[in-house]
């Protein structure tokens, strides 16, 4: 029977990986799949989560399985990383997950299981994977007007317009941090008026936070969720350890809720747990005891820190050096805002044919919607970039 299946929609930042891995060309450039890469092209374990692991495989005393929660102190530790305390505890329920894309499906799980809730309203364009997980979730999505290409910033009034169309216990869904794929965020005081819509309107936030830290800094780059959470009565948490721990591969994350502690968030944790339970049942443990270890051990804490921030100053230094490389390039300011745009990622506003073109002649790989993983430049590579992207706009 299984020749009666017709291939699923493929995803495109997964299969430029396959493509970019099987091109034979050495002086290939990935700018693809959003992986940081230090200077020399490479993704490594940073120092202190090494460190921690050592630690951790030194004292671990079992594999048996751990609760469908994950590990409790490893969850409140992300809560303390993202929410310090804009809220109190007790009004906050999380679990680990596997990876911030579990912590999505489960959230969009709950929330669908719910016959209150409406639809999810979802920023365009957005990570690659939320459409599909919340469709396959059994919620109805809508789009909301997020980012302007023609000027490479948020068009914010676009999006206030389509959210005042959202009705109570409707879904937003907005980026902590770090905008996937645009690199657009919204500033304080737009966080402050969209949580305000959202509170008038009775909508729910959900914000997923893949990337705290990756650009202002751990602090500032939560001061929006920070700020939400403050303000609206319930919302949801998506966060991923991947990029800022740098633990991609072992999949770590956290699903949290956030509502008064009489208002049923005991009952909807319990939801999410079984949503997990039923796709994958327990959570893997080496990753996020590796991460609660870390953060319990105030030595290895700084030292995470200070590389996390070495990291976010590269991808600073590439904006600048890839700014600049387009200005001389293209002998046009047309790409002067890759400055101002926050984390991995910027949007170039490239089409889909000139991804191509840039592909097949300068070797260059980015995904076709134009997004550039920004974390991934090498200073020896701009010359070929900047040239290229100016052949193909010529
Ligand atoms: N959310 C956003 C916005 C992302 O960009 C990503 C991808 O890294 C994720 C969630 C999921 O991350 P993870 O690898 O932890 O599943
Ligand atoms: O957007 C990215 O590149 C990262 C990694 O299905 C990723 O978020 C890409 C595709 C995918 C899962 C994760």
């Amino acid at each position: 029977m299984f020749e009666n299946y017709k291939s699923p929609a493929p995803d495109v930042i997964l299969e430029l990986m396959q493509q970019f891995r099987a091109d034979p060309r050495p002086e290939k450039i990935d700018l693809g799949i959003g992986v940081y890469k230090t200077g020399d092209g490479k993704t490594p374990v940073m120092q202190a989560v090494k460190d921690a692991e050592r630690q951790y495989i030194e004292q671990e005393q079992t594999k048996a399985y751990l609760g469908l929660a994950g590990d409790a102190d490893f969850v409140d530790r992300i809560r303390t990383l993202v929410l310090d305390d804009a809220v109190s505890p007790d009004c906050v329920r999380g679990i680990q997950t596997v990876g911030g894309g579990a912590a999505v499906r489960l959230l969009a799980d709950m929330l669908a299981a719910n016959d209150k809730c409406g639809r999810i309203w979802i920023p365009s364009p957005t990570w690659i994977n939320h459409v599909p997980i919340s469709k396959a979730a059994g919620l109805e999505v809508v789009t909301y007007t997020y980012f302007d290409p023609a000027t490479g910033q948020i068009d914010f009034d676009g999006m206030l317009d389509d959210l005042g169309k959202a009705e109570a216990n409707d879904i937003v869904l907005l980026h902590g941090c770090c905008h996937n794929p645009t690199g657009a965020d919204l500033t304080l005081e737009q966080w402050r008026a969209t949580a305000a819509l959202i509170a008038e309107r009775g909508l729910l936030p959900f914000v997923d936070i893949a990337y705290q830290g990756f650009g202002d800094g751990l602090e500032e780059d939560a001061a929006g969720v920070r700020l939400l959470a403050g303000t609206v009565p319930e919302m949801v948490i998506s966060t991923s350890c991947s990029k800022n721990f740098g633990v991609y591969r072992d999949r770590v994350g956290t699903a949290m809720i956030i509502g008064d502690p009489g208002a049923g968030i005991d009952k909807a944790r319990e939801v999410l747990l079984s949503a997990g339970r039923v796709n994958y049942s327990f959570p893997p443990n080496h990753g996020a005891a590796t991460i609660s270890l870390l953060l319990s051990d105030p030595t290895l804490t700084s030292a995470w820190k200070s590389e996390l921030d070495e990291m976010r100053q590269r991808i600073l230094g590439n904006r600048e050096a890839l700014a600049q490389t387009l200005r001389s390039a293209t002998n046009s300011d047309r790409f002067d805002f890759v400055r101002g745009h926050k984390g991995m990622f910027s949007l170039l506003g490239l089409s889909a044919e000139q991804i191509t073109q840039l592909r097949n002649e300068a070797a260059v790989f980015m995904p076709p919607d134009g997004r550039m993983n920004i974390a991934a430049i090498n200073e020896a590579d701009l010359d070929v970039i900047g040239k290229g992207i100016a052949a193909v706009i010529r």
